[in-house]
């Protein structure tokens, strides 16, 4: 089948497949550089143990040492994705002169320029994280530690954040968010579960009271259930980072990253809750298996149904920031990379061709047994030929011709890092 025959069978439903692709090239997914060299950067010792209760698991060899490294993986990256990609910049991927060093605390805006022109001249935006985690500083709290000098200084860190977010934002004249996420809690039982949620929204208080644009600077926090290592509390959790978004709307948005939630639960149903009082709201997506694993996205069901909530709920039109976030040490880190933006490209398009209307039609007549089917058998329309057409119109190899350009890539460049 050809793409023209494939927009036929969708027109005929009345969805136009031109303009879904024309809309999808138009919205930026932000693009983690830690899929790169498994959550290392490049601040403090690389052999140290990633903390903050995340995990990478996996030894592929080939992972990026150095930021030239990481630039070039980017960029191999950047030629195998269609849509708008912008780049997401962890704080420990600082970048010093030789013989420079600076503490988190002390971070500025020069330690990123090298960042800023490799974005320059790939015409793409950047978003920025300040890193609260694998850092001598986590006495194992940061932000909701009770020692004041520790805190203090994870305090500094944020704000150096909301500068170097600034300085991304007006460089590249291109919306920053800029999110919050600590791993503090406890493996145990807590003896005190309020002070440091106490301590927590005090220390946000001080972050976002350096001045910003908030048109420009979109600060996110970031909940979590739990982490490993951190199973029995963390401060920053469902109640607590929501609360705090909704109770700061004109200097912050909450973040929901699907990996965070009980298992049953699901971002997809979640969006449209927040988004009935939030005007904007931030996305990580990733895939979950038993628990915050971080798996590689995929084109499926949950990712599929984040995506169509994400287009019914009018998000693509700037209320729903979208980030990619997992880290697979496992399988070749850029066939990772191009694989989950990849699919959540292809997510976004399938949504994008959908009949809304008419769905929302047979649902509001109770007509539920018709909703399913039609639901069912959109799943098996000639999607292929349209994400196939909407890659080549970005310049993009079409799926089975790209992890060949992988395979060359790790043969030349990757394989020899060892
Ligand atoms: C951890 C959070 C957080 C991190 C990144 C590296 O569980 O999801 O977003 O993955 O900041
Ligand atoms: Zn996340």
């Amino acid at each position: 089948m050809s793409y023209n025959e494939a927009k036929a069978k969708y027109a005929a439903l009345g969805i136009d497949t031109d303009a879904a692709m024309e809309t999808l090239k138009s919205v930026p997914v932000s693009l983690h550089c830690w899929q790169g060299d498994d959550v290392r950067g490049f601040d403090t010792d690389p052999n140290k143990p990633l903390t903050g209760g995340i995990q990478t698991t996996g030894n592929y060899p080939g992972r990026a040492r150095t930021p030239a490294e990481l630039m070039q993986d980017i960029d191999m990256v950047l030629s195998l994705i269609p849509g708008r990609p912008k780049l997401n910049l962890h704080a420990n991927y600082a970048i010093f002169e030789p013989g420079e060093w600076a503490d988190r605390d002390k971070l500025e805006p020069k330690h990123f320029q090298k960042w800023v022109d490799f974005c320059k001249e790939r015409g793409i935006g950047c978003d920025f994280n300040p890193t609260f985690f694998s850092h001598p500083k986590c006495d194992p709290l940061t932000l909701s530690s009770p020692n004041e000098e520790t805190r203090r200084f994870w305090i500094d860190h944020g704000k150096a954040a909301i500068r170097i977010s600034t300085y991304l934002a007006e460089q590249l004249g291109e919306v920053c968010t800029m999110n919050i996420w600590t791993g503090d809690g406890f493996k145990d039982i807590p003896g005190d579960r309020m002070g440091p949620r106490v301590r927590y929204k005090e220390s946000l208080d001080e972050i976002l009271s350096e001045p910003f644009d908030f048109n420009k600077v979109k600060p996110c926090v970031e909940s979590k259930v739990f982490g490993i290592g951190v199973e029995a509390y963390t401060a920053g959790s469902a109640e607590f980072a929501l609360t705090y978004a909704a109770m700061h709307q004109d200097k912050c948005i909450p973040l929901m990253d699907n990996g965070h939630y009980h298992p049953t639960e699901v971002v997809s149903d979640k969006i449209s809750a927040l988004l009935t009082f939030f005007p904007e709201i931030a996305l990580h997506v990733t895939r979950p298996i038993r628990w915050d694993s971080d798996h590689v996205v995929l084109f499926d069901d949950e990712t599929r149904e984040i995506a169509r909530e994400i287009v019914r709920c009018g998000g693509l039109k700037g209320r729903v920031h979208i980030a990619l976030d997992y880290f697979d040490a496992s399988i070749n880190r850029v066939s990772a990379w191009v694989m989950g933006f990849r699919n959540a490209q292809k997510s976004l398009l399938f949504a994008l061709l959908q009949p809304n209307a008419q769905l929302q039609k047979l649902q509001d007549e109770s007509r539920f047994s018709e909703l399913m089917v039609v639901q069912e058998e959109l799943k098996t329309l000639p999607f292929g030929e349209v994400w196939n057409e909407y890659c080549r119109r970005c310049g993009k190899s079409e799926d089975n011709q790209w992890f060949a350009k992988v395979a060359d890539y790790e043969n030349a460049v990757l394989s020899k890092r060892n």
